[in-house]
């Protein structure tokens, strides 16, 4: 295979957009990639653009701490991203890229006794639909984590933990270019710093897009945004309870690989793992308030090491490398938003909080599946938009990880 130096790696962009689309996918991350492949691969749509505002995955794929699990707390929530795992082990051949797929084991630290309780019906439910998970005692912990201080410093030692073996990361642009590659093989185009700036619509069906480079038509929209759910509902006065916080995480120097698993604490409110490239790379819990924003702060960076110092006290001498933030459009259940909506042609996938990463996969399967059939797929049934007016939430808060 010889490539040119003026030809691009992955694929070329075509210079102008069509009048017309079957399907118009906005957001051009991990989850309308994935769905863009998908729709093309498994239902032979190909007549589908891809708009997305800045670029390929710079959204909250390329901004997320890349952990992939699913040691969920409800039968939704472990059948939903258990397919995801399953999806992600076979990326790499499937894509023929390298996505660096690692599996490490998941530690969730219980630092309490209601903690503790919490780690047990997480396992039971998760032995239950056959995934992975066990509570393991403090001497498992100290034999796969060497270097963490059980004791925390003295403030809240370690009693236990959630260990779940397939737990692992990925590297996140490979996903969403490995998707956007396979879509663009098969017919999808992917335009990107193309904003959407209204949704059309005639007697409560979507008939088209505007966007900043002209007007689009199209029998569908999925609107795959993450943090930018509520621009874009608002263009059809289409309400949801979704309010955005900023989630941010930072990466340290590089040091010698010590640390092979991944490492959470819902208590401390850090999560830790070790890139392939020997960074630290570390989250906390989201913002305290509802801002639009991406900036990172200073208090965060702070807050941060000194939770993350009690539990790996060498750590106070690494450096941090980069530091950045998301927008996570959390939901009051701690579940997506995810399938057909009142507006026939409108489907959404929204709602990802601090969980989108790991359910891209599965999020793309099933939400091109959705619009294919125009039905919603049963693995994202409970996830439905309906759900909030017939007050039967999935709540999911005890298994998010992150604290808030
Ligand atoms: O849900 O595993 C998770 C997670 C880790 C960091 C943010 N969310």
């Amino acid at each position: 295979f010889k490539r040119s130096h003026d030809e691009p790696r992955f694929f070329p962009e075509p210079k102008e957009l069509k009048s017309h689309y079957d399907v118009v996918i906005i957001g051009g991350g991990g989850h309308g990639m994935a769905c863009a492949y998908y729709l093309a691969k498994e239902h032979g749509i190909t007549n589908v653009a891809v708009l997305e505002q800045g670029y390929i995955g710079g959204g909250n794929t390329g901004r997320n701490t890349t952990i992939v699990r699913s040691n969920y707390l409800t039968p939704e929530g472990v059948k939903f991203y258990d397919t995801s795992v399953k999806l992600f082990e076979d990326l790499s051949d499937e894509f023929d890229l390298n996505i660096f797929y690692s599996t490490r084991g998941h530690f969730t630290l219980a630092h309490t006794d209601s903690a503790m309780r919490t780690m047990r019906w997480r396992a039971e439910v998760n032995k239950h639909y056959g995934i992975d998970s066990e509570v393991v005692g403090r001497d498992e912990i100290g034999k796969a984590v060497p270097y963490m201080d059980l004791e925390c410093a003295g403030h809240t030692p370690v009693m236990g933990a959630l260990y779940h073996a397939p737990g692992s990361v990925a590297r996140h642009d490979a996903v969403a270019w490995g998707y956007a590659r396979g879509a663009y093989n098969r017919g999808v185009e992917i335009h990107q710093r193309t904003r959407v700036t209204d949704i059309r619509t005639r007697d409560g069906r979507v008939i088209g897009v505007d966007t900043d480079r002209g007007a689009i038509s199209c029998g569908k929209v999925i609107s795959m945004v993450a943090g930018s759910t509520p621009r874009i509902t608002e263009m059809l006065n289409l309400p949801t309870p979704i309010e955005i916080f900023p989630l941010q995480a930072c990466v340290s120097e590089p040091v010698k690989p010590f640390m092979d698993t991944i490492v959470v604490s819902g208590s401390l409110h850090v999560y830790v793992s070790q890139s392939s490239r020997g960074e630290m790379v570390m989250g906390a819990s989201v913002d305290p308030s509802v801002l639009h924003s991406t900036r990172s702060s200073f208090d965060f960076v702070e807050g941060l090491a000194d939770q993350m110092v009690d539990l790996f006290p060498f750590m106070s001498r690494l450096k941090v490398m980069r530091q950045w933030a998301g927008m996570s459009d959390m939901t009051p259940d701690f579940a997506p938003i995810m399938g057909k909506t009142p507006i026939e042609g409108f489907y959404l996938d929204a709602g990802w909080g601090t969980w989108g990463f790991k359910a891209t996969p599965v999020s793309g399967k099933t939400m091109a599946w959705t619009a294919a059939n125009d039905q919603t797929h049963e693995l994202i049934e409970p996830f439905r938009y309906s759900r909030f007016a017939d007050f039967d939430l999935v709540g999911e808060k005890g298994a998010a990880s992150v604290g808030h």
